[in-house]
């Protein structure tokens, strides 16, 4: 198991917005798929983009919405104030703006508040899954069970919802209102036609879905629900999946009855509301992971781990709590959790998350980040000496050519400390010994010395962090001789 590391790749001003297009474009090799801050997203998927949750006070249409084009850089950004409630600046970069989405996101966005949720993100299926939260006010009072167990509202819900035509013969929008102009799946679960059970649920039963995330390579669906004042959740549903799950809310609290009557009794004397399932009844989809509010107070839901850098991590679901600043993993083995791990003490010792971990994000690689409330980006790393330069998979191999020997640029690939390179000789089944150091991915003239005949060299490069540490020599490594460098 690796140790892993956190490096800040940019510490970003909330209160600067070209900090953050500056950053877009530092990521435009494709590198950014998507950050989340506190009161507003910034994504950056494949063919489109974002979306943020407004605070209530801020006009809901126009600055609600945030899109760039299929190669967009940035897109865009909202800048809060540190109490999150006031828009200080608002822009965004659209490379190909699709008013159509202005529509849809502004007829959903109508009551959010409170209990955001708010998360835009495609399936494996090609549709656009929403996350809302249930409108607000403690106990989701709303209607006459709750917004979340209400199949005619689409707050507490995930929505599904075709936005790219991929569906052309999908139905019009139900509740969305007349003016949206998405299509909706014909085989989402609840889809019969105008009025009755809204047509763009997808699923139900969620308080404040604080991020969302589905697993690329399996298609499952990863659901980190906020509590009320006792439990926080993961939901989690194996793709691919037909939709319709009720996950409880508000008739459940995590694997514990809700009841308003008694909102800080956390196994309360289960409630009852004429027309939804009871506590515990059998229709409700219970969540695989849950801890009390001994341990946090509020989940932030993160990503399931597929990039290359940390194949030992490869399939775990990684999470976290806004309010302890706690960074877990787990494992669904056959619908069940395994293996948690808390990765707290490494990635985060001097505990500066706490009340701050908002949000998590994967690149285009798959590599993970997160983002704190203090508008610092940071990007999870092995540790150097699990890396390697110009290593089997990279594109960028070592060259040995006449005008200069050229390597991988680690530091630009992956985001790591480096403060130089070292070149290493030495013959193959033997030892290596350092030759060459530089700041640079290159040796202008390369090797000045020349093997006898009959006789080989053999090269190695490694990259150097800030304290010294230094990459894997090779896979298998070969053995490098310790020493002083040229
Ligand atoms: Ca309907
Ligand atoms: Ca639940």
């Amino acid at each position: 198991m690796s140790e892993l590391l956190q490096q800040v790749i940019n510490g970003i001003s909330l209160g600067s917005i070209y900090a953050l297009i500056a950053l877009g474009y530092t990521m435009v090799y494709g590198v950014l798929r998507f950050i989340n801050f506190a009161h507003g997203d910034v994504f950056m998927i494949g063919a489109f983009v974002g979306y943020y949750v407004a605070p209530r006070i801020l006009p809901l249409t126009g600055g609600s919405l945030l899109l760039a084009g299929p190669l967009a850089m940035v897109l865009a950004m909202i800048v809060c104030s540190a109490l999150g409630v006031t828009i200080e600046k608002l822009a965004y970069k659209p490379l190909r703006f699709r008013p159509k989405l202005s529509i849809l996101i502004t007829a959903i966005g109508i009551s959010l508040f409170l209990e955001f949720g708010g998360q835009l993100l495609f399936g494996p299926d090609g549709y656009l899954y929403i996350a809302t939260g249930d409108g607000g006010g403690a106990g989701d009072q709303h209607g006459t069970c709750g917004n979340g167990q209400s199949r005619a509202s689409l707050l507490g819900k995930l929505l599904r919802l075709d936005v790219r035509g991929v569906a052309p013969s999908s139905l019009p929008p139900d509740c969305g209102g007349t003016t949206a102009v998405y299509g909706i799946p014909t085989d989402n679960p609840f889809a019969a036609g105008p009025g009755g059970d809204c047509d763009e649920i997808w699923a139900y039963g969620l308080r404040n879905p604080w991020r969302s995330a589905f697993d690329e390579a399996t298609g499952d669906l990863y659901i980190a629900d906020v509590g009320q004042n006792c439990w926080e959740e993961i939901d989690y549903v194996p793709g691919p999946a037909a939709g319709g799950e009720n996950f409880g809310w508000r008739m459940m609290e995590a694997n514990h009855c809700y009841n308003n009557s008694t909102p800080n009794t956390c196994d309360p004397t289960p409630a009852s509301c004429a027309g939804v399932p009871a506590c515990k009844d059998p229709s409700f989809t219970d969540p695989i992971a849950e801890y009390g509010h001994g341990s946090g107070c509020s989940i932030t839901g993160g990503f399931v781990y597929r990039g290359c850098l940390m194949p030992n991590l490869a399939g775990a679901y990684f999470y976290g709590d806004y309010c302890s600043g706690f960074i877990h993993s787990l494992r669904v083995v056959g619908g069940v959790a395994t293996d948690p791990r808390d990765w707290t003490g490494q990635l985060d010792p001097g505990s500066t998350l706490t009340n701050s971990l908002t949000g998590f994000g994967v690149d285009q690689q798959g590599e993970p980040y997160l983002v704190d409330r203090k508008g610092t980006i940071l990007k999870i790393l092995p540790p150097l000496s699990d890396l390697e330069v110009a290593g089997r998979n990279t594109l960028q191999p070592l060259l040995l050519l006449a005008a200069a020997w050229t390597w991988e640029d680690l530091a630009f690939d992956t985001m790591a400390p480096v403060v130089s390179y070292r070149v290493y000789r030495g013959v193959p089944g033997g030892s290596f010994a350092c030759v060459f150091t530089t700041p640079t991915p290159q040796w202008t003239g390369g090797d000045p010395a020349s093997p006898a005949v009959g006789h080989v060299f053999g090269y190695v490069v490694t990259a150097v962090g800030p304290s010294g540490e230094e990459t894997k020599g090779g896979d298998p490594p070969v053995s490098l001789l310790p020493g002083s460098c040229p």
